[in-house]
């Protein structure tokens, strides 16, 4: 079940083809129940959307804080249109989640603007594990689809720019 909370992302769904795009996919295996949720919902999407299977290149890090530096990684040497960051960070009795948390959006973040390209925040932080299979596929839906409509999105805004006269 996807439940779009932006009205934006509901209204990109399956209006834009991924045709000719190459996506790449990082995923965590920390938490992976719902990191592998979260890929099943980024793959379907991608597919559904129009991305060819071998378009799309798939790897896995130990653990969140490792999302950064595996897209990058990735980024060297495929040089795909975008690369999606899939995690799951759970709170836990130490401080230690605010950290990774903290650490990954913003590695992301430098990765976006240091390449001119959507490098998509897929990381759900939360606080137990009931949180987490909401967001993966449960009742607030799948965060791995959204992100891969975000990617489609960001990939077929910059291409828009590029033909634009300025
Ligand atoms: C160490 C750790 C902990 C406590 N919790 C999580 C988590 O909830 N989600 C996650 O993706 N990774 C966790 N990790 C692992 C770190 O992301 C990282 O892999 C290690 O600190 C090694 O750098």
């Amino acid at each position: 079940m996807t439940n779009f909370k932006s009205s934006a992302t509901a209204r990109r769904k399956n209006t834009l083809s991924g045709k000719d795009m190459h996506i790449g996919i990082v995923v965590s295996e920390w938490n992976e129940t719902i990191t592998k949720a979260l890929l099943k919902g980024a793959l379907n999407t991608l597919k559904k959307n129009g991305v060819p299977e071998k378009n799309i290149m798939v790897k896995t890090v130990p653990g969140s804080f490792e999302l950064p530096l595996g897209a990058q990684m990735i980024e060297e040497k495929f040089h795909p249109d975008a690369v999606i960051c899939l995690g799951c960070v759970i709170k836990g009795e130490t401080t230690h989640y605010d950290y990774i948390c903290a650490s990954v959006a913003d590695g992301i973040m430098q990765l976006n603007l240091k390449y001119t390209k959507p490098f998509v925040f897929a990381v759900l932080t939360c606080n137990n594990n009931q949180q987490a299979m909401d967001r993966a596929g449960g009742i607030m839906g799948n965060k791995g689809e959204e992100a891969a409509l975000t990617a489609i999105a960001m990939v077929a805004l910059k291409r828009e720019l590029a033909q634009t006269k300025s």
